[in-house]
């Protein structure tokens, strides 16, 4: 069953005490399309977590060490109903995690991709983690099966997103090759396909670079079941400094050639990091990058 496939990663004692809480799972409806589901705003249902957003189950020994990483700027409200979301879902899959909010300072033209690279980077030098999760702040998991835990492929975790739900139920995508949103991979396969390209600035085109690359190193994205990897999108206006990037047909073209040259590997030559503050819930990291490199 699909609670199996969950309670198959947690080691057998970290199952015991997830059992013996009660805490079976909260499973999302699936007509939670319009509405803003108020567990969703609200929760602040989680345990005491260290300076830094860090935690790991008292009792247990978890079998992954989970990062998020999620690209940031400006948006202050999402962040506080993500953070306060993701404790609650990673401490009830009983995970030994870490959260990290990579903020790109102003003037640079918003880019994803030089983001996760930096955060990746950094997530990497403070512990030793082994599932990434590279998340958007305004994607709320819906269904507690999500497992915050890596497969051996890289994996399309919202595969079910409210944001294209409203136009097309069936799909919930907006096509098949997507991989926007929320992905988890190892570190040793994020190393594989060279991380995210640092070429994309402004809106668009850096997940779909990303899912070249997966096939290009020969592990493709695998999608999670859409009845689980659930997300509700929260709204939002279209940011300044983040403009539609034009560049992003041709660079897309140039993706597989690329991949090797750019990427985790050179994303120190455009990007540094001014500052990194432990928050009581994460960890909150400032670059900045130079446009012209
Ligand atoms: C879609 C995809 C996203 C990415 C983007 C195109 C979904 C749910 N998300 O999101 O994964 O493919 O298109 O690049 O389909 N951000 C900030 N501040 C900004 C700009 C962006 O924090 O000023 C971060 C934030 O984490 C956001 C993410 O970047 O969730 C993606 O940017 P977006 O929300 O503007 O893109 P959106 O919603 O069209």
């Amino acid at each position: 069953s699909v609670e199996q496939t969950i309670l198959n990663v947690i080691s057998n004692k970290c199952k015991r005490e997830l059992l013996l809480k009660g805490e079976l799972f909260n499973i999302s409806k699936p007509d939670i399309l319009t509405d803003l589901p108020l567990n969703v705003l609200n929760t602040h249902d989680f345990l005491p977590v260290k300076k830094g957003g860090f935690y790991e189950p008292e009792n247990c020994e978890p079998l992954t060490r989970t990062v998020i990483i999620i690209p940031y700027r400006n948006r202050e409200q999402h962040l506080k109903i993500i953070i306060n979301n993701l404790h609650r879902i990673l401490q009830r899959q009983q995970l030994k995690y870490g959260i990290f909010v990579i903020e790109l300072s102003l003037p640079t033209t918003f880019n994803i991709g030089v983001l996760m690279n930096m955060g990746f980077l950094l997530a990497n030098n403070i512990s030793e983690y082994d599932c990434f999760v590279f998340h958007d702040v305004d994607l709320i998991p819906l269904d507690d099966r999500i497992a915050y835990h890596c497969d051996v492929s890289p994996k399309h975790m919202s595969a079910f997103n409210t944001k294209y739900a409203k136009v097309n139920i069936a799909k919930a995508l907006p096509y098949s090759t997507y991989v926007g949103g929320v992905i988890s991979l190892r570190g040793v396969d994020y190393k594989k396909l060279n991380g995210f390209s640092n070429a994309y600035f402004g809106w668009g085109g850096t997940d779909d670079d990303i899912e070249i690359r997966a096939k290009a190193a020969m592990i493709p994205f695998k999608r999670e079941n859409q009845n689980i990897g659930r997300y509700y999108a929260l709204p939002h206006q279209r940011d300044s400094n983040n403009t539609e990037n034009l560049l992003k047909g041709s660079l897309f073209k140039s993706a597989r050639k690329r991949y090797l040259n750019e990427g985790l590997n050179t994303v120190e030559k455009c990007c540094k990091r001014l500052s990194i503050v432990y928050k009581d819930l994460y960890v909150h990291v400032t670059v900045s990058c130079d446009e012209n490199i």
